[in-house]
């Protein structure tokens, strides 16, 4: 109803930042491309196992993007979908079942309708059935120009493990395309390999698995460095093809890999206990920003807390694209006053300073627990927002919200002359 719409507006104004004003409309007109790596997990970053780097590539590209230390994935049941949906609305799945299903007829205002406006073509590249998770059916309500799915690769036992083609493969044959997609273009390339559980064939094992009681956390060390190396490829090709430097690649980590089935292992790799604190900080995933010819000469560390829901103003801002209509709850991490804020789906949060999960409030650098009532003002926050997302999802508000809009518009129009 337009009533909870006026609610949701008047808070969504009243959390919003301006953009950064030195790097507002850094990126504009690039073409974009949006990796999702695959079940990537944070702690794996400049981490060695027997020695050797398990994320080479990515740790080296870290040093010339921006790159997010303290990122966190915000997913639900719907994973890999659900960080789709974060990633293109700035919206937040639900918290139970994955929107992409429940909610696929609704209106949307995703990244690539924004974009249309501007001039870019849209695809998303995911070697896989086009109906898994209902992507055909939720990429048209985004409106996606373009699906490339299985049946725009070559896939056959030879170039296929586990889930289906492998990372490496998928890249060659993904950049292959791409040189035939209208420029400027919003891509998303989504990888395979590194999923559950965690298959590879001797000849593509870069390291060795770990050696615990989980086969899954020793099997997921050789196919991260697996996915690292096929983002050495995607640079490459793009290079070679001349699509690297008129870009923007974004990359990120979809949700968690090992889940909590496997803390005792996992305390064995970070050598010490997994308690509820840990698991919240396991919650982390990559996150970096790479602009060749800017971020390379100006790379940035950034350590402040963010999540998946500030990727698109995020990118909307980097490309110039204002945002001041957009219904979202994330922000653009680059505006000076943002309160670095994290949100996840169970309703655990995270700042700067403290992390509450599971109803406990801890102090974020000690994992101490923190002074009573610390994360207070907090928590009615993290739940506000949950509820606004939510109501909009579930009420199909957006509906409304774009009747407004365009009559504002043409309001707008009447008084300019234009009508
Ligand atoms: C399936 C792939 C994996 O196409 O994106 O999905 P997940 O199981 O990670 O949600
Ligand atoms: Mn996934």
């Amino acid at each position: 109803d337009s009533n909870s719409l006026t609610d949701i507006e008047n808070y969504v104004n009243a959390n919003r930042k301006e953009p950064a004003g030195d790097l507002f409309g850094i990126a504009k007109n690039r073409n974009v491309i949006v990796v999702t790596l695959e079940s990537l997990q944070s702690f794996v970053m400049n981490e060695e196992l027997n020695g050797q780097e398990i994320t080479p590539f990515l740790n080296q590209l870290a040093r010339e993007s921006y790159n997010f230390e303290n990122f966190y994935h915000q997913t639900g049941q719907g994973k890999t979908a659900d960080s789709e949906f974060l990633v293109d609305n700035s919206l937040y799945p639900l918290s139970r079942g994955a929107v992409f299903f429940t909610n696929a007829n609704n209106e949307f205002m995703a990244t690539p309708e924004v974009l249309k406006e501007e001039g870019y073509y849209s695809a998303v590249f995911h070697a896989n059935n086009k109906s898994f998770w209902n992507r055909d059916i939720m990429y048209q309500a985004f409106a996606y120009d373009r699906f490339f799915d299985i049946r725009d690769y070559d896939v056959n036992p030879e170039n296929s493990v586990g889930w289906g083609l492998k990372d490496i493969e998928f890249f060659e044959q993904t950049v292959e395309h791409l040189k035939n997609v209208p420029q400027p273009f919003y891509t998303r390339m989504i990888t395979l390999t590194n999923h559950f559980p965690f298959e590879l064939g001797e000849e593509d094992k870069m390291i060795e698995e770990f050696d615990s009681n989980s086969r899954t956390l020793n099997r997921y060390f050789p196919t991260v460095r697996y996915l690292d190396e096929s983002i050495k490829v995607l640079f490459e090709k793009l290079k070679e093809e001349g699509l690297y430097d008129n870009s923007m690649i974004l990359l990120y980590g979809d949700h968690y890999g090992i889940s909590e089935n496997h803390n005792g292992a996992m305390s064995q790799f970070l050598g010490k206990e997994i308690t509820p604190f840990e698991s919240t900080q396991l919650q982390r995933v990559p996150f970096m920003i790479h602009i060749p010819g800017v971020t390379d000469n100006n790379p940035r560390n950034i350590e402040e807390v963010a999540g998946q829901i500030d990727m698109k103003p995020t990118l909307m801002h980097l490309l110039g694209i204002d945002t001041r209509e957009h219904l979202q709850f994330g922000h653009d991490l680059f505006a000076e006053k943002r309160l670095p804020f994290a949100v996840l789906r169970d309703g655990s949060f995270i700042t700067d300073e403290l992390i509450y999960t599971g109803g406990a409030c801890f102090v974020k650098e000690s994992g101490e627990p923190a002074e009573e009532g610390s994360c207070e003002p907090y928590i009615e926050k993290a739940k506000q927002e949950l509820d606004y997302s939510d109501k909009i999802v579930n009420g199909d508000l957006l509906r409304f919200y774009h009747e407004q809009l365009d009559g504002l518009d043409q309001a707008e129009e009447i008084q300019t002359g234009k009508k």
